[in-house]
């Protein structure tokens, strides 16, 4: 199958090709795609080098599938054009996932609204795929009414500019700035810009997506979102209220038994999720599990991820393995 990765020389787009050969993806020509400075540039993949091409180019390639991770303005103007030369596009920017008619995925949870028609398909955002992996099999079984979260995010999430700046500020070197202020020893209140709400797109991106994702805008969710000095992953503190009361041992019997979620929940022995194991796999981790003792129904639990892997790459391209498996591309 011919594939382009738009955005290959990007952190997510060399996450892609790491997971596309990770998982054996059926790739019969590789087409890495990118702005017209790293056009001509050199990548790896499969052992095999590929030379950087730029999106004319590979949009007349006619790619199958076309994974994209180049920033919102690229995939508006750009995933038109491969849709409309017969490529599947599977976005990982927020450009098309709120759009009404387009599916926005975490093929654990809905990939079976996939069609052959949807020729752009919305990845969710890193934040949003963890709490949801969580939330969609409780929403099943006890109605979720209400969401209150607090992110704890990884600095990849902004780029290599912030975790540049992190490692100066670790070796107390100048450098370029990703932030106006110190990462190292921080925690900083703002994932994104702020909208007019008070709240930053991060933040109403965790309200609007998971409302999509799980088919039900009766689902209330509250969110703040914090960048923190790490770069493992992402963790996510959650509190949920439900419409129906539970048992604590089921809602983990209910979460280790759904695809992708891993329960680490044992306190006896100090086991929970922690970014600095979650880094480098694919599924997403809870624990911390416990009744929310200030409320009925309502638990706590404490949710990480890979934000560059399960909250992107591996994702995506579990979208284009469910495209394959069912036949659509
Ligand atoms: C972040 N969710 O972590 C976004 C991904 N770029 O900033």
């Amino acid at each position: 199958m011919k594939i382009a990765v738009v955005g290959a020389t990007g952190m997510v787009g060399q996450v892609m090709l790491k997971v596309l050969a990770e998982r054996n993806f059926p790739v019969t020509e590789l087409l890495p795609v990118a702005s017209e400075r790293s056009v001509g540039s050199k990548i790896t993949f499969n052992d095999k080098e590929y030379e950087v091409i730029g999106l004319e180019e590979a949009v007349n390639l006619k790619p199958e599938i076309a994974l994209f991770s180049a920033g919102g303005e690229t995939s508006l103007e750009w995933a038109p054009k491969f849709a409309a030369a017969g490529t599947t596009v599977i976005d990982n920017s927020s450009a098309w996932r709120m759009h009404p008619d387009k599916k926005l995925v975490v093929p654990e949870i809905n990939a079976s609204e996939i069609t052959a028609q949807d020729k752009i398909i919305a990845n969710p955002n890193c934040s949003t795929i963890q709490m949801v992996m969580a939330l969609a099999p409780l929403h099943e079984k006890y109605k979720i009414q209400r969401v209150v979260v607090s992110t704890y995010q990884s600095i990849t999430g902004t780029g290599v500019k912030a975790v540049q700046q992190l490692e100066n500020e670790y070796k107390g070197e100048k450098g370029e700035m990703a932030y106006p202020y110190p990462i190292h020893r921080n925690a900083i209140p703002q994932c994104d810009v702020f909208e007019a709400n008070g709240y930053t797109k991060e933040e109403m991106k965790l309200t609007n997506e998971t409302k999509k994702i799980l088919k039900d805008d009766t689902v209330h969710v509250t969110a703040t979102a914090i960048r923190i000095p790490v770069v493992g992953g992402h963790s996510e503190s959650v509190n949920v209220t439900f419409e129906n009361d539970f048992e604590i041992s089921e809602v983990r019997n209910v979460l280790s038994k759904f695809p992708g979620v891993t329960v680490q929940d044992n306190t006896d022995v100090n086991t929970y999720p922690m970014p600095i194991y979650a880094e480098g796999r694919d599924d997403v981790f809870v624990g911390r599990i416990r009744r929310d003792l200030s409320q009925p129904n309502s638990l706590n639990m404490w949710i990480v991820a890979d934000n560059l892997r399960k909250g992107a790459a591996t994702n995506a391209i579990q979208i284009a393995e469910y495209l394959v498996e069912k036949n659509l591309v």
